[in-house]
């Protein structure tokens, strides 16, 4: 199913009118303090958030999964899925696979699905996590780290099987994320699986496009409890730091301790150019994989702050562009595309305030240790509602005023039940 540019504009008909006296007060506030709103408004259509293949159906937890109706039944319909969200937000322009839940059979046409809806693929993911019917060795014990060298073997060969699928769709970067770690002191000698790991990752790495970037992503626990292979940062900039300039590290919201200051390992990241993904969610606990924004929308604009600190000082160089942005979430009560709407909004939103931050106040505010008016001028921008800024973005870019609302509108999960049916299981978490 797919959403037209007729049913868009039909659509946002009712809205625009008051939507044009919300949006004057804006610009003209922007204008007030001597900020561009083309240029936001620019900032905003450009930035497009990659949807990951696995989220398009709903999540279970070990209790139980409860069915959404009319999931995706195979990587076509997940694109077209991609496809309905990009349409209604203009800012879902990326696919993230993973493999192998998305083997893509037909490569061509897959591509060519795509294409048809604008959608380029994002970094592909691995799976080492899990074990597959036909595969000889398991991975319950580890993978790219495992004490034994054909399981390491294995494990390498897959990564670079997936890279091959990748290169197939256009995709520029491996994204790698471990479950290995153990559950009980002495399990496990902690330098060797490191040395382990690192050494597989220099075998995946040689075999890396030379386009390409490998993304380290890092995680404290779970599914191991006493530790992982990758806790952190740090330990995910030295394996990046030791493989080479185009692996990078993985900054996912949902893998710190509660209240790590993830700003400030963002900061330190972008300043050693390490910071090459982001995984979007939020949580209240830990890895929760709930909608970006839901609990901590305060904490995802200091990170933004820091995010866009290059890009706003118009340095050519600048990260923002070359990080790969994803959603990465699990959705267990609501209908997923709508939580991923949401989610998209809610990032958009912490973008779009980041921005309006008066960069050379508050640094001269930082620099005559004006502890106040810093937190003033971080607040002024905060508080700020941009939702009309994002409404101009999609409204020039063709996409719905109000998203969900069009989304309800169109009754399209009713649609995609009809078409699919109502016990379709998406493969995925
Ligand atoms: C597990 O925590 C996880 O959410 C990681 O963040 C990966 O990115 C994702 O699963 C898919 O492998
Ligand atoms: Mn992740």
């Amino acid at each position: 199913m797919m959403i037209s540019a007729e049913q868009i504009q039909e659509g946002n008909k009712r809205l625009v009118d008051h939507h044009k006296e919300e949006y004057k007060l804006i610009s003209d506030l922007l204008t007030h303090k001597g900020i561009n709103p083309d240029r936001t408004i620019e900032h905003l259509s450009d930035f497009q958030i990659a949807i990951p293949s696995w989220a398009l159906g709903s999540g279970g937890t070990r209790f139980g999964r409860f069915s959404i109706g009319g999931e995706p039944r195979n990587l076509q319909e997940k694109i077209e899925d991609v496809g309905l969200l990009h349409a209604l937000n203009r800012s879902s322009g990326a696919i993230s696979l993973h493999i192998p839940w998305d083997i893509p059979k037909d490569p061509e046409a897959i591509k060519q699905k795509a294409e048809s809806l604008d959608i380029r693929f994002d970094a592909v993911n691995s799976n080492t996590f899990q074990d597959q019917k036909i595969q000889k060795h398991s991975y319950k014990n580890g993978s790219l780290s495992h004490t034994h060298s054909d399981v390491r073997k294995q494990a390498v060969e897959h990564n670079i099987e997936v890279i091959k699928y990748g290169e197939m769709l256009g995709s520029k970067a491996l994204t790698i994320w471990l479950a290995d770690g153990s559950n009980f002191p002495g399990q496990q000698n902690f330098r060797k699986a490191f040395r382990r790991t690192l050494d597989s990752m220099k075998k995946i790495y040689d075999e890396l496009p030379s386009d390409w970037k490998m993304l380290i992503e890092y995680k404290p626990f779970e599914p191991n409890f006493y530790s992982t292979v990758i806790p952190d940062w740090g330990t995910s900039h030295l394996l990046a730091s030791k493989l080479g300039d185009r692996a990078k590290s993985l900054v996912d919201l949902g893998h710190h301790l509660p209240n790590t200051n993830i700003e400030q390992i963002v900061a330190t990241l972008i300043m050693e150019n390490k910071l090459g993904g982001f995984h979007f969610n939020d949580s209240k606990y830990a890895d929760d994989d709930l909608t970006t924004g839901a609990i901590k929308p305060y904490q995802l604009f200091l990170i933004f702050c820091e995010l866009v600190e290059d890009l706003v000082s118009d340095d050519p160089d600048h990260t923002f562009s070359n990080i790969d942005w994803m959603i990465d979430a699990s959705h267990n009560v609501k209908d997923p595309l709508e939580d991923l709407l949401q989610s998209v909004e809610a990032i958009k939103t912490a973008f779009a305030k980041s921005l309006l931050v008066d960069r050379e106040k508050l640094e001269q505010a930082r620099e005559d240790n004006d502890v106040v008016l810093a937190q003033e001028i971080l607040q002024d921008a905060y508080q700020t509602d941009v939702r009309p800024l994002l409404r101009e973005s999609r409204i020039q870019n063709g996409a719905a005023a109000d998203p969900i609302g069009l989304y309800r509108k169109l009754n399209i999960r009713k649609s995609l039940i009809a078409e699919r049916g109502v016990d379709t299981i998406a493969t995925g978490l």
